[in-house]
């Protein structure tokens, strides 16, 4: 009698035990989580808005925006790191923007405006304004 009881006590911990390390490598992963959150299944990325560009992994997202003349473009940095918008003619220069910060431009004239970020000139985006 006391015998059993201990025995199905060890039973009861190891299927507990079992449960946990194959709960354990997939509940907790980031994917799961995201997908939890749609209904869908797959996941709807939050995106930018109209006229605002996203910098966003170190990238402009969109890297190319297409504006009508006199639309005002809103950077949004998203990362935890501090990024600018710098035209690469001069024309505009965002200085530092850090987490969340934003910065607007008002493209009144016609043309194609490239800038980068000056923190890492890898990340180029352009403005075609027509
Ligand atoms: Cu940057």
């Amino acid at each position: 009698m006391k015998k059993s009881r201990r025995f199905r006590g060890r039973i009861i911990i190891g299927y507990l035990f079992l449960l946990l390390v194959l709960s354990f490598p997939n509940g907790c992963s980031k994917d799961n989580m995201e997908e939890m959150n749609t209904p869908s299944g797959k996941p709807d990325a939050p995106k930018p808005g109209i006229n605002e560009v996203w910098i966003q992994g170190s990238v402009f997202n969109p890297d190319k925006i297409t504006v009508t003349a006199g639309t005002t473009i809103t950077w949004t940095n998203k990362d935890g790191v501090v990024h600018t918008v710098t035209s690469d003619t001069g024309l505009f220069d965002s200085g530092n923007i850090g987490a969340n910060g934003t910065f607007s431009h008002k493209f009144s004239t016609a043309g194609t405006y490239l800038y980068h970020c000056a923190v890492h000139p890898t990340m180029t985006g352009s403005v075609v304004v027509n």
